[in-house]
């Protein structure tokens, strides 16, 4: 256990030069810790719970390269498929059965799909699954919600969450009005402000595209009704409704917030999980609207990678360990004792927070609460986070390093990990 101020002599080398090399020293801005302040640490190894940095600082690790790590980072089983998997070679370009067997996994365990194309990103399954929304129904607007995110796809650069509202940009430079201009928004949570918007473009909206539970502004959980007023309401306008899951798939439930609430979309985007940690992106749906896609239909999507063996393989075995029975509830017992655990150290130190979480999906807000919305979540407080992200931090945990993102644990996330975590929060909070 790390106490007090971190040795990162290396981390801080390693950083500077990378900065000299790449915008921002990072390959994803998120990873530069520019809201939480500080350095940020370099990884040099992962293992179950655990990250060790390039000083040999050991962390317990709740951001799990950002969700696929959910069976423990370089799980045996998934290394060992692996190299199995690499004597065969990397890359294909051509058929191979394993895509058929993720596909099948996939299209067994999530409610609203009958067919997948994989890709090789959640940026690229979204961007690919706008367009057939498009493509099926002959419109050109989306309704998105303020906070959420769904990849830096251009038409997706409004009002965005993750990493865009971590950096306060005004969406983003770069992407021309007449991407954005059919790109409508509404609160999350607002089933009127989404009702009004199909009144005020009759005819005009394509579907609705959403992160049923939100992580990507941190963790906001949907109102009660509010996924079935959605579905009601596209149904209705004779509208597509699209379940972002790249966050919540085979997270949040095997079948994903779609299982877990009961709401069946027409389409939905899958990502991190379903790769195991190596790049891997689907989209998926109803058979009527994914016949539309190439070489099937005329709607075109393409990509080198996109079902390559290596992503297979890692992929299906980080499903195969999911799906014994027990992961789930596993997941929710340790996150729910971390997640209760911190509001209560919270309360105990006279800190305003509110949060909770979903099976291995968490989030904490510095504010009284409750966080409906992104609106809401801004209004938390981000210097207290970030002194208490760094805080953590010189204790040996690491938590996403943005107030508008989610928590993650895993399989390999034990009791005596929550309690270090938790005797961790008593004396950041205690002093914050
Ligand atoms: P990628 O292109 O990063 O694989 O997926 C984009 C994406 C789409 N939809 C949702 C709901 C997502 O959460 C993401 C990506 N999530 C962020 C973290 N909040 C990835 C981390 C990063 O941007 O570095």
């Amino acid at each position: 256990m790390i106490t007090g101020s971190l040795k990162t002599t290396k981390s801080e080398e390693i950083f500077a030069a990378a900065q000299k090399l790449m915008p921002g020293g990072v390959s994803s801005p998120v990873r530069a810790f520019k809201s939480v302040g500080g350095q940020p640490i370099v990884f040099d190894r992962v293992k179950g719970a655990y990250v060790w940095d390039v000083d040999g600082n050991q962390y317990i690790d709740y951001v799990g390269t950002w969700g696929p790590a959910i069976c423990g980072h370089a799980h045996p089983d998934v290394l060992k498929a692996l190299h199995e998997a690499l004597e065969k070679g990397t890359s294909f370009g051509a058929p191979c059965v394993l895509e058929n067997t993720l596909a099948e996994m996939v299209i067994d365990a999530v409610p609203s799909i009958e067919m997948v194309r994989f890709v090789n990103s959640g940026t690229e399954a979204c961007m690919s699954v706008l367009r057939l929304m498009r493509a099926f129904t002959g419109r050109e607007k989306i309704i998105k919600f303020e906070g959420c995110y769904h990849g830096h796809a251009d038409m997706f650069l409004v009002k965005a969450g993750s990493g865009v509202a971590t950096l306060g940009l005004p969406d983003s430079p770069g992407v021309p009005k007449s991407t954005t201009g059919n790109t409508l928004t509404a609160p999350f949570n607002n089933l009127e402000a989404v009702k009004n918007l199909f009144e005020e473009n009759p005819g005009e909206i394509a579907g609705v595209i959403l992160e049923p539970v939100v992580g990507n502004a941190g963790f906001i959980p949907p109102d009660g009704g509010f996924l079935a007023g959605l579905r009601e309401l596209t149904r209705e306008h004779e509208a597509l409704l699209m379940f972002d899951e790249v966050m919540t798939g085979f997270r949040i439930a095997y079948g994903g917030a779609q299982e877990k609430f009961g709401i069946t979309p027409d389409l939905t985007t899958l990502g991190k999980v379903i790769g195991g940690g190596l790049p891997v992106g689907a989209y998926g749906g109803r058979k009527d609207i994914m016949q539309m896609v190439a070489p099937a239909g005329p709607m075109y999507q393409a990509g080198t990678l996109s079902g390559n063996p290596l992503a297979m393989t890692a992929g299906i075995k980080t499903l195969e360990i999911l799906r014994q029975p027990g992961s789930y509830e596993y997941l929710e017992n340790v996150t729910k004792r971390l997640a209760d655990g911190l509001l209560q150290i919270a309360k105990e130190t006279g800190h305003a927070a509110c949060g909770g979480n979903i099976s291995g999906m968490f989030g904490l807000f510095f504010t009284e609460g409750p966080v409906h919305n992104y609106e809401d979540a801004k209004k938390s407080d981000l210097q207290k986070f970030s002194r208490f992200h760094r805080g953590m931090l010189e204790r040996g945990v690491y938590l996403a390093p943005s107030q508008f993102e989610a928590g993650f644990t895993s399989l390999a996330h034990t009791d005596e990990d929550i309690d270090r975590t938790l005797q961790a929060a008593r004396e950041v909070m205690a002093a914050l």
